[in-house]
């Protein structure tokens, strides 16, 4: 009774946004952050975590405030670990007048069948928007009105506060994962980096873009934890840190401009072949990319990052003797480029599996293999290793120093990739990491396969609600016949392949589509967008 009367009183300082439904799409982020929508949505998944919590027995669960790649004035609210019967919870809370939150959060407890007498435990942090203050003050009357434990991490990238809630979530088991303070991120990654480099030197140096947000200072720290250049670690010209002027976050720059655009930030000074790496708005995203001999941009995405991973963990596995007992895989989405899976299957001789897009579908199905791989190609994902995978790594008998030196190499790594989630900066750190030990250039690692020329068009339609994807989003069911026309158009161009679907974060269909040259592509990308239409 005393939390129903704080949550109605809470709740009457907002007003309840008028004719608009709030849905749970793939990332769950409703966007203008001024909206009336966003402060109940916000309002609501305080009050869900805090539920979280006490139905996995005083758990620590993280609420992030951020809207990623997303323009400045958007913000958005997602719970750190996500689990999709709860996005109906979500959506039920947020949907209801205010003056009867209380009510449904009651039945919710009912309905989930929480034990309000076990503690509740939350962690929250925000990327570096304006509107962000505001919200954290949201999160944290909702907290305090239900009276949730709690710790404000104040700015973090998303993959940082991740790395908190699984090292309190851990702490004290067998799994322990780390110090939980964003000082013992930036240690466990820079001892990691080192343990990875012992007999390597970084080439060259490192121009990362951060898009203006919170990456940049973040990185700035962890750079002080990372051997200098002279020691064999990475010379990295930190550009586009500016989260001072808010308006400039993801303003021209950043990994989604970069992978969207195909090219590089206008700002850019990079010369012919420097290495340059962009993060997203929240760093979780990481694209690689250079301006080859002939002024041409060359990109490296998530598919890219991808295989460069999987093939040298393969090796490793193989140097260290123990490729017999680990299962590797990649999990892609139907947006990887079709030369990547080709050369995952037919080079890599790894299993290549599709999954639905999204990263929390790409993580369940990675966790299935000792070593999962998955990246989206806009450069969003980690590397999983299973209970086994550790076991194994860390138990192996080396029978040379060749087999030693291999096994040390997997034991950094598995300290080095944010197992938790995708994260830009351990991501950077891994791939700089492989370049080193395979001694290859930007270029050599573009030279590893080609790139089918693609185009992804987004289309305005009426009602995406009718478009109804299967077999990994890559098909459509609904509406009826016009699959049949995809499958037609496709298969008058060499290595034709085309998908549309509806967008899980915005109010359109996107149609994607790769041929053998870039005119089939664009071609065919635009017919089948004429299709859907
Ligand atoms: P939607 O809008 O559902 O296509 C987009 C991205 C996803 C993922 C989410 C969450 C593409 C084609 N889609 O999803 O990969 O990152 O946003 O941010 O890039
Ligand atoms: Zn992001």
């Amino acid at each position: 009774p005393a939390i129903h009367q704080a949550i109605t009183e809470a709740a009457a300082k907002y007003r309840f946004p008028e004719g608009r439904v709030f849905e749970y799409g793939t990332a769950g982020q409703p966007r203008t952050a001024n909206s009336d929508l966003l402060n109940t949505v916000v309002f609501a998944v305080g009050l869900l975590a805090g539920l979280r919590s006490k139905k996995l027995n005083g758990q620590w669960i993280g609420v992030m405030v951020t809207a990623s790649h997303n323009p400045a004035e958007d913000n958005g609210v997602k719970l750190v670990d996500p689990m999709a019967e709860w996005e109906t919870y979500a959506t039920k809370l947020a949907n209801a007048p205010l003056d009867k939150v209380a009510d449904v959060y009651n039945e919710l407890i009912k309905e989930i069948d929480i034990k309000m007498d076990n503690p509740a435990r939350v962690v929250f942090a925000r990327d570096t928007r304006a509107s962000g203050s505001r919200l954290v003050g949201i999160l944290n009357a909702a907290l305090s009105a239900t009276e949730v434990e709690f710790m404000d991490f104040k700015f973090m990238t998303t993959p940082q506060l991740h790395y908190i809630v699984r090292c309190k979530n851990t702490l004290g088991t067998p799994y322990e994962y780390g110090e939980p303070t964003e000082q013992g991120y930036y240690e466990k990654l820079g001892e990691a980096f080192k343990k990875v480099m012992r007999s390597v030197k970084v080439q060259g140096h490192l121009t990362v873009d951060c898009a203006n947000g919170v990456g940049g200072p973040k990185l700035h720290e962890l750079i002080k934890y990372l051997p200098s250049a002279e020691q064999g670690g990475i010379d990295i010209k930190v550009v586009n840190d500016n989260v001072i002027n808010p308006d400039s976050l993801n303003f021209e720059c950043g990994a989604d401009y970069v992978k969207t655009k195909q090219r590089a930030p206008p700002s850019s000074k990079a010369a012919p072949l420097e290495r340059c790496a962009s993060l997203d708005g929240d760093a979780d995203r990481l694209v690689y990319y250079y301006i080859d001999e002939n002024n041409v941009f060359r990109l490296l995405d998530g598919d890219r990052i991808a295989t460069l991973a999987a093939s040298f963990i393969g090796d490793l596995a193989r140097n260290a003797g123990i490729a017999q007992k680990l299962k590797i895989g990649v999990i892609q989405t139907a947006y990887a480029n079709g030369a990547s899976t080709d050369y995952i299957e037919k080079v890599l001789k790894l299993p290549a599996v599709c999954t639905k897009t999204g990263v929390k579908h790409l993580h369940h199905a990675a966790m299935r293999y000792d070593v999962g791989v998955y990246f989206e190609a806009n450069g969003h994902g980690t590397v999983t290793f299973s209970e086994n995978a550790l076991k194994t790594i860390k138990s192996a008998e080396p029978q040379s120093p060749a087999q030693q030196q291999a096994l040390e190499c997997l034991v950094g790594l598995t300290d080095l990739i944010n197992q938790a989630v995708g994260d830009a900066l351990s991501d950077m750190l891994l791939v700089e990491a492989i370049l080193a030990h395979k001694g290859w250039t930007t270029k050599e690692w573009l030279g590893t396969y080609t790139d089918l020329p693609s185009r992804l068009v987004r289309v305005e339609v009426a009602d995406r609600s009718i478009f109804k994807a299967v077999d990994a989003e890559r098909k459509l069911e609904s509406p009826p016949g016009l699959q049949d026309k995809i499958d037609a158009l496709q298969s008058r161009y060499n290595k034709g392949r085309s998908f549309a679907r509806a967008s899980g974060t915005e109010d359109a269909v996107r149609v994607y589509a790769e041929a053998a040259s870039r005119s089939e592509a664009d071609d065919l990308a635009s017919r089948v967008a004429n299709a859907v239409k």
